[in-house]
Order: structure tokens, then C-alpha cells, then sequence
């Protein structure tokens, strides 16, 4: 590479303390982050003073780090395996529902504590658009706090408290899209030229018909369609979510630099993890689903690269709900990092339609067709999130049987006498597949048990999903007021922008009262609290379910049980029937095990984790 450009731009802003360490890592991290700019933006003429510009920029907000995150860095970089240890748990909510505000927020650290968290992901908190806004996911400005939140000197302090109680603060980082009230859309609505360029604009439905003969469909009811007509434009703006939510156009160099800003910008407010959302959708291509392209997987080599010369305490973690054999590409391979996390979004989905079934093998299929993450990445594992479980994910392991996943979809949403409370996504046909929502106790069976051993069997599948979540390898990250049992919650009927979106039945306000039962034995919340602590427990306790230490797939003679080893030491059994199981270790060739004549026993729904 023999044009390959200095990096004096870079070094130029640098105190002679940062300079060295801002060179090596250029060193280490520079090559490809120009090989992958070159490819994406290469032709342009301006490539070379934009790239020069791009690394100006990385240096500013490098000089800008304030000594505590410089800290953070060193430290970070003299433990590269720090998030892959079996301490880490995470825990998921949003600001407002959670602590009303990110100074309430910061009230409820001992919670998190009790509870064994080092890392909150909080929702989005910038300033969203004015009214409709998908729950923050609409982002009007990087630069601001929702004033109903508080301000970025809240986030700073936020940031430090958690600091100093060991939890790291996971931000979303809204990269595929913005508001359309954000000022490059009303610069661009205002007849501004360049900011035309940040969006995908047709001035016809050409290409838009084009391209949508390919395209899926994410809110096929509230918002079909992947276009919209946008008078100001006079043109049609690509809207792969809501109409308001405006793709960014990222075959413009400046839209990745802005964004890589903004992201080095909350970087040096002491966020030290971004979930990068809707990661699949950041690239373009007709004739495709224009998801999962090679060139989006170029852009977070990039973001990454950038991370790591000026914020290298940082993680990345990609947030791409797809199938299976799709999520590995986005933890990169060696020698070509991309993010440190991945969702892995067919593990969860799964898991839940192998209580729906009464088989695993869906299950055992995901965990089948899931590499080992390439060296300093991980999965992340989760039970429940914010959004919906959206089964079509599993068409591949289904064999594309989709009338087994609508059946999965009909059991969530409580026909035929099913255990489970939830409610249907985006699909009013009956035949529909497409989505579910509900709490995890009401998927679980909590909201339809009548008596106290339905609860018990209620409080069993919760754990269950729960355990596979913790022992398969990765990062756990439990999900608001799943800790605490909480029900789902109908309030957002009433409200007129939100009614069309059934997600809201997962996102409660955090209950004080419930909260006060935390620690009751003989209430519900205070059961499930105490059954997932001593899980949390066990967890840190056993260093074979770190998440770098190898799984096995053992083979099993039931199609309810799944057995999975991790290491030599670590065996975990898990029962998806309500019958009782009698498991012969030898038959699944998994050795002799302390205190087990050979046999476990499993009653109905239940699981056991064995050391040795
Ligand atoms: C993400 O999710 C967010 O998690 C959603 O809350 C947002 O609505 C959406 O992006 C737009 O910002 O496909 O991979 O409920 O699974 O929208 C990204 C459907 C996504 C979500 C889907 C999603």
C-alpha cells in the first residue's frame, strides 16, 4: 500500500503524552481502516481529503477524552478479555421506565447490584422527534439529551456513578436511520443539496419498485412499504421502519464520518458500550433484501477500527435480528474485528419455541449451526428485549415450514389452551407468522396460572429460558422487570400513539411495590428474584460458562432435552416437556459426574447444572 496516508492529521491535535499511543494503535488498526474506506469510497475524487478530514476529526475528539475515560483505555487495553469473564450480566430498560430520569437512573444502582449487573443498556435517551417517535428510536439530535431525561451533564454523572459501582453503560447508537425532524432532514426538506445526499432520494417510483420487489417488510401493518413520499423532497425517502425514520445514506463518506463523530462525541461522556441498532439494514443493493450486505459489514469494520485508535475502551455490539447463519459474520474473524457483541436473536427465539413445542430441536439446531465467536468477541444472550420475537428468524432451522412457526406464533398469543399470555405483533391475519410480544412471566405462563402449582411450573419455564440464556456462552442481559416476574402491561391501549404498537405490553414502568416483594418467599416476585440470583450466582461462581470456553452439543435420546456441555467441567440439562425425564449420562456419552449414579433426574420443565 503505497499511498497509504499518514497519520499526521490524526497526531496533529495530540499532546506529546497521546501521541505515541495514538500511533500505535494506528498502526495496529489504521491498515484496515483505510483498506475498507478505500473500497467503499476509493473512486471519489475528494477520498483522499475526506479521509485526511476523517482522521483530523478522530484526533480532535481523541485530545477532547477526559483523563478518567484516558484511564479507562489503559486499563482496558491491558485486559482485553474483561467482558468475556462469566461475571458479566447484563440488564436492559428504558431511562424513563426504569428511574423516571438518568439521575433516577442512577437511584436504582443497588438494584442492579443486589441483582449481580455490570452493564446497562439503557434505550434510547437523545433527543427524539416531537410526538410519535418508536420509543426513542426516531433520533432528532446526537448531541442532546430528551429534556424529559435530563441533560448530558446527567448522562456524565450517570456515567461516573455507574463507573465507580463496576457497571459498565451500554447506549443505543441509532446509526441506520434519523428523525425526520433531525436537521440534515429538514436541511434537506429546506432544499439544501448535500444533505439531500445523506438520504436514499428517488424522485419517482422507479427504483423504489425496484428495489421493494426484494425487500421484507418490518412493520408490514403500521408502516408497509420501505418508501415514502416526502412533499418538501418532492421525491420518494427510503423508510425501512416508520415513515419518520429516514435511512442514511451511507455511499455518502460524510454521513460516516458524522456518525463516527457522534459516537467518539457520547464516547467521551463516559458511554463505554454503543448497541448498534438495525446494523443488517446500513447498506443498500437492488435485487437483494438489502440486508446483511458485505459493505455494511465494511462500515462497522470501519466504526470499529475508529473505536479502537481513539476510544479503545469502547465495545461495539451489533444488533442485527437475523438468521442464524447471518450472525456470525457480524463479530468479523480474526484479524478483522467488527463487534464485540453480537444479539443472538435465533438463540432467544428459539429457546422460547421450544417451550411452545415441547421439543428442542429448533434449538438444538441453532446451537448446532453457532460457531465459537473468533478470539476478544462474544454473544450476547437474552430472554426478552424491548421488541418483539419475531419467529420468521427460524424459517432455515424450520426448513421452511412456516406453518410450524405460525402454529409457535398462535401458542405465544394463547390459543388452544396454551400456558402463555402474549400478544401478536404486525400479523392480524390469523395465518400470519409474523411477530410476538408479552413479558417474559406471561410467555412463561404466569399470567394464566390458576394456582400455586401452576405458578411453579410457571416460575420453572422462566428459568429455563433464563438458563439457557446464562450457560450457553456470552454475555446475559436480562431484560426490565423480568427480574422481578413483572406482568404485562396493557396501559399503552389508551394511548393514541402508541395503541398500533403492541411492543409497549413489554415495556412497564418499574413498580415500586413490586420492587418492595424483591425479597418476599412467599410472593411471586420475591420467588422468581431469588431463583434468578442464585442462577446469577452459580454463573460467577462456575469459570467453565466465561464465554470464550468451547460448548458441546451433546446428542440426546428425548426430543425435549437439550444437554449442553461447555469445557470438560460443566454439563447442563434442560427439560422443555411437562413430563419427567430420566437421563442416562452415559448414553449421552458426557462422562461420570459427581453425585449422579449415572442418572439425572428432571422433573417437568426443569433443568440441572452439573460441575465437576
Ligand atoms: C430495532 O429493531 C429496534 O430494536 C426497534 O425498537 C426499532 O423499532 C427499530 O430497530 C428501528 O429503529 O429489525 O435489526 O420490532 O425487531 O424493528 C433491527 C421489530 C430491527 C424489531 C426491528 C429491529
Amino acid at each position: 500500500m503505497t499511498d497509504f496516508p499518514s497519520p499526521e492529521p490524526l497526531l496533529a491535535a495530540l499532546p506529546p503524552a497521546l501521541r505515541t499511543d495514538a500511533a500505535r494503535r494506528y498502526a495496529e488498526h489504521g491498515p484496515l481502516l483505510y483498506s475498507r474506506l478505500a473500497a467503499l469510497y476509493g473512486e471519489r475524487p475528494d477520498f483522499h481529503a475526506w479521509y485526511g478530514e476523517l482522521l483530523r476529526t478522530i484526533g480532535g475528539l481523541l485530545a477532547a477524552r477526559p483523563a478518567d475515560l484516558l484511564a479507562l483505555d489503559a486499563r482496558r487495553s491491558g485486559d482485553s478479555r474483561w467482558f468475556l469473564h462469566q461475571q458479566m450480566l447484563g440488564y436492559s430498560a428504558y431511562a424513563a421506565r426504569f428511574g423516571g430520569t438518568l439521575a433516577g437512573v442512577g437511584r436504582r444502582i443497588e438494584h442492579l447490584r443486589t441483582l449481580g449487573v455490570n452493564y446497562l443498556h439503557l434505550l434510547p435517551f437523545l433527543r427524539a422527534r416531537e410526538g410519535e417517535n418508536d420509543g426513542g428510536f426516531a433520533v432528532a439530535s446526537f448531541s442532546e439529551i430528551d429534556p424529559a431525561l435530563g441533560t448530558m451533564d446527567d448522562l456524565e454523572t450517570l456515567c461516573a456513578q455507574l463507573r465507580a459501582a463496576d457497571i459498565s453503560l451500554c447506549a443505543d447508537f441509532v446509526l441506520n436511520h434519523v428523525a425526520d425532524d433531525h436537521a440534515w432532514a429538514r436541511g434537506a426538506m429546506a432544499g439544501d443539496p448535500r444533505l439531500r445526499e445523506f438520504f436514499h432520494v428517488f424522485p419517482d417510483r422507479t427504483m423504489p419498485d425496484r428495489h421493494e420487489r426484494g425487500l421484507g417488510q418490518v412493520f408490514p401493518e403500521a408502516a408497509p412499504g420501505n418508501f415514502t413520499f416526502v412533499p418538501a423532497l418532492q421525491g420518494w425517502v427510503w423508510t425501512t421502519f416508520y415513515p419518520f425514520q429516514w435511512d442514511l445514506n451511507y455511499a455518502n463518506p460524510h454521513v460516516l464520518g458524522e456518525i463516527a463523530a457522534a459516537l467518539l462525541q457520547l464516547a467521551n461522556r463516559g458511554v463505554e458500550v454503543f448497541r448498534l441498532d438495525s446494523t443488517a439494514f446500513l447498506w443498500k443493493r437492488e435485487g437483494t433484501a438489502s440486508m446483511n450486505q458485505p459493505e455494511a459489514h465494511a462500515l462497522l469494520q470501519a466504526l470499529r477500527a475508529i473505536a479502537a485508535i481513539a476510544a479503545p475502551a469502547v465495545l461495539l455490539k451489533a444488533e442485527a435480528i437475523v438468521p442464524t447463519r447471518d450472525l456470525p459474520a457480524y463479530l468479523g474473524e480474526p484479524g478483522v474485528p467488527e463487534c464485540h457483541f453480537a444479539y443472538h436473536s435465533t438463540l432467544m427465539a428459539a429457546s422460547w419455541a421450544a417451550l411452545a413445542e415441547q421439543d428442542a430441536g429448533l434449538l438444538r439446531d441453532v446451537v448446532a449451526g453457532t460457531p465459537t465467536p473468533p478470539p476478544g468477541a462474544s454473544w450476547l444472550t437474552y430472554v426478552r428485549c424491548h421488541d418483539d420475537i419475531g419467529w420468521k428468524i427460524l424459517a432455515a432451522e424450520a426448513g421452511g415450514d412456516t406453518e410450524r412457526l405460525a402454529a409457535i406464533a398462535r401458542f405465544f398469543n394463547g390459543a388452544g389452551g396454551s400456558f402463555a399470555a402474549g400478544v401478536p405483533f404486525q400479523s392480524g391475519a390469523a395465518a400470519a407468522v409474523h411477530a410476538t410480544n408479552g413479558m417474559a412471566a406471561a410467555l412463561a405462563g404466569y399470567e394464566t396460572a390458576a394456582g400455586p402449582l401452576a405458578r411453579e411450573l410457571a416460575l420453572r419455564r422462566l428459568l429455563l429460558v433464563h438458563g439457557v440464556a446464562f450457560a450457553f456462552g456470552g454475555m446475559p442481559v436480562l431484560y426490565m422487570g423480568d427480574e422481578l416476574g413483572m406482568g404485562n402491561d396493557h396501559g399503552y391501549r389508551e394511548d393514541p400513539q402508541r395503541a398500533h404498537d403492541t411492543r409497549w405490553v413489554q415495556r412497564p414502568v418499574f413498580d415500586e411495590a413490586v420492587l418492595a416483594q424483591r425479597d418476599d418467599p412467599d410472593a411471586w416476585t420475591g420467588r422468581v428474584f431469588t431463583a434468578l440470583r442464585a442462577l446469577v450466582e452459580q454463573r460467577r461462581r462456575c469459570p467453565s460458562l466465561a464465554a470464550d470456553v468451547p460448548r458441546t452439543l451433546l446428542p440426546t435420546h428425548d426430543p425435549a432435552l437439550l444437554a449442553l456441555a461447555r469445557g470438560e467441567r460443566f454439563l447442563a440439562l434442560f427439560n422443555f416437556s411437562d413430563r419427567s425425564l430420566t437421563v442416562a449420562l452415559p448414553a449421552l456419552g458426557a462422562g461420570t459426574w459427581p453425585g449422579y449414579a449415572g442418572e439425572v433426574e428432571l422433573a417437568p420443565w426443569d433443568m440441572r447444572w452439573l460441575h465437576r
